[in-house]
């Protein structure tokens, strides 16, 4: 492998379960506990505002408690993007800020972020540490009752969508680390890659796209991330520049 292949990691919710943070396709996951139709769309967010308020209001306190931290595999992904001699971008799914806490500076949320709040009024979009309420006003324009969480919903564009398929266009190594593959286009990513790139699934257990990877392995995040990056640094894991 020669000095500099470019490499873009894109993460989900099973890199946080280790940090107390429930995933959401796992039996014990949050779409086992309530309806994504109910609280992660813009018409449930229309139909029942306080609902969709609480349900990320809950979400939101969990992240701040001080024994939500971040956990192995996020600190070795903030060590390998300080190390490594090339590119390297950082994409997560989740809304967490756990990759933030662990030292990652190239990261993009694509799904956004639960500690803002966007404005749907003038679009603004702030700091949230506190619960919102229907009636909370924005910062920007004070006009009371307009904020929701800067997340992206089903149905929603993601976010950072241009820059994140300029790194994918150029990657040489991408690697999936904790998602199911189950939502697009996040999911799609590795079918946009593959042949071009060398591809790589860090999961739990097999995802529903992992035999489109070229090499894949099965375990705890705090395990097998460690040992991934570490390889990597080594110069041990090939790829296709
Ligand atoms: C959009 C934020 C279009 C909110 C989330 C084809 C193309 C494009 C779109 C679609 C399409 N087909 C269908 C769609 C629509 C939809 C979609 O994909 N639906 C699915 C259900 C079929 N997609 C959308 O709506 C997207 N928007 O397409 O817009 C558009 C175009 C133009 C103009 C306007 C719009 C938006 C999707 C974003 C939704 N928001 N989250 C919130 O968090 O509340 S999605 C949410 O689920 C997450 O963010 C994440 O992205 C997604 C998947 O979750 P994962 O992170 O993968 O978690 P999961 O529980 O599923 O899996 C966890 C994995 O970890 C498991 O594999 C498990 O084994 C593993 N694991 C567990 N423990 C560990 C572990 N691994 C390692 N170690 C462990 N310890």
């Amino acid at each position: 492998m020669t000095t500099r292949p470019a490499i873009v990691v894109l993460t989900g919710a099973g890199i946080s379960r280790e940090s107390g943070l429930a995933t959401f396709r796992d039996a014990d996951g949050i779409w086992a506990r309530v309806r994504l139709e109910d609280v992660a769309t813009p018409e449930a967010f229309a139909r029942d505002p306080a609902r969709v308020q609480a349900f990320y209001n809950a979400r939101r306190a969990q992240i701040m408690d001080p024994q939500v931290a971040p956990n192995a595999a996020h600190l070795a992904l903030a060590d390998l993007e300080r190390r490594w001699p090339g590119d390297f971008l950082l994409v997560t799914q989740n809304i967490d800020d756990l990759h933030e806490r662990a030292g990652s500076r190239r990261l993009l949320h694509m799904h956004g972020e639960l500690l803002r709040a966007r404005c749907t009024i003038c679009g603004a979009t702030q700091r949230c540490i506190a619960p919102l309420e229907v009636t909370t006003a924005c910062a920007d324009c004070c006009r009371a009752g307009g904020l929701r969480p800067d997340v992206v919903w089903f149905g929603e564009m993601p976010l950072h969508m241009e820059p994140i398929g300029a790194a994918l266009a150029r990657c040489d190594l991408f690697v999936a680390i904790g998602t199911s593959g189950s939502v697009y286009p996040a999911a799609g990513f590795v079918a946009e890659v593959r042949g071009r790139a060398r591809t790589v699934e860090l999961n739990l257990e097999p995802s529903d796209g992992a035999a489109l990877f070229d090499e894949t392995h099965h375990g705890p995040a705090t395990q097998i991330v460690p040992a991934f990056a570490a390889r990597l640094l080594a110069g041990l894991v090939p790829s296709n520049e």
